[in-house]
């Protein structure tokens, strides 16, 4: 018989200092190669909400998007190498309840979020929602223009995240966001990393049982450097696995003995 060693007296734990940060709302922004618009939207953010600190995760980046991050007064997370957004935001994410902030913005290092919009998002936090996220497409004022393509790609994820999560969203993709810090929490352990990330993160959200609301915002063109044309990606990748089930489905209910 094992011997289990008898249970040893620990002292009592440290009292936990309430860490830097604590009580205030911290942007994250993911950014891969975005050294020319990345001063401009961090001069506006700082215009815009002076006491809110800004995290960029710089993601493997091969121009100067650290040092202008650096420069531009924000806190940088260098990633030894690509991870994509979804790993990215992780990181932001675990940054964010180490440093025991109250609330996240998830915001574009290309210029097309607007940061006088944060305070709608912050303000949909505030009345109860755990996640908010800002609807390129509920202002009817403001047309933003996606492309047919992406268009398309973007009905076929409203009506999937309908089909699973049994809400209705408009704006499944959207990557302006805000979080409290349950869903902080929650997002530092589990925020995907496969495309689609922002779409299956607002399905796990709703899974959780978190309050996710939707909100108008306003949102700009890119007006420099490039797009990552992930949501042609994206469309690739659902396409791909609407063949995957259906070729699978195909096959269960092939008769005993067919070949091929
Ligand atoms: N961390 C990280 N950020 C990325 C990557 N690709 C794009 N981004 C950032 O994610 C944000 C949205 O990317 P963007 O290409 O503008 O996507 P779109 O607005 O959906 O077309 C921007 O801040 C990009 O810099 C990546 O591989 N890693
Ligand atoms: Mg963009």
């Amino acid at each position: 018989m094992i011997e289990l060693p008898e249970e040893p007296d620990y002292p009592p734990p440290p009292p936990v200092e309430r860490p830097r940060g604590a009580g205030r709302t911290l942007v994250v922004i993911p950014a891969k190669d975005e050294e020319e618009p990345l001063p401009g939207v961090l001069a506006e953010l700082r215009a815009a909400l002076p006491d809110v600190d800004v995290v960029v995760v710089d993601d493997g980046s091969t121009d100067r998007t650290g040092e202008v991050a650096r420069a531009g007064g924000a806190v940088v997370l260098r990633l030894p190498f690509n991870l994509g957004i979804g790993g990215a935001l992780r990181a932001g994410f675990r940054y964010a309840v180490e440093q025991g902030y109250d609330r996240a913005v998830q915001f574009d290092a290309d210029g097309q979020h607007d940061a006088a919009e944060i305070s709608t998002l912050l303000a949909a936090l505030g009345a109860g929602a755990d996640m908010a996220i800002g609807n390129r497409f509920g202002d009817a004022s403001h047309t933003y223009d996606v492309g047919r393509v992406r268009a398309r790609a973007m009905g076929l994820l409203r009506f999937a995240v309908r089909q699973f999560s049994g809400q209705r969203f408009h704006d499944t993709s959207s990557g302006f966001r805000a979080f409290n810090r349950p869903v902080l929490e929650f997002f530092a352990r589990t925020y995907p990393s496969e495309y689609m990330e922002s779409v299956e993160a607002l399905l796990l959200a709703c899974a959780e049982g978190f309050r996710v609301a939707e909100v108008p915002v306003v949102m700009h063109q890119r007006t420099a450097g490039a797009p990552s044309n992930r949501n042609l990606r994206l469309l690739y990748h659902y396409l791909r696995l609407l063949l995957v089930m259906t070729v699978s489905a195909t096959r269960r209910n092939r008769p005993e003995g067919a070949v091929v």
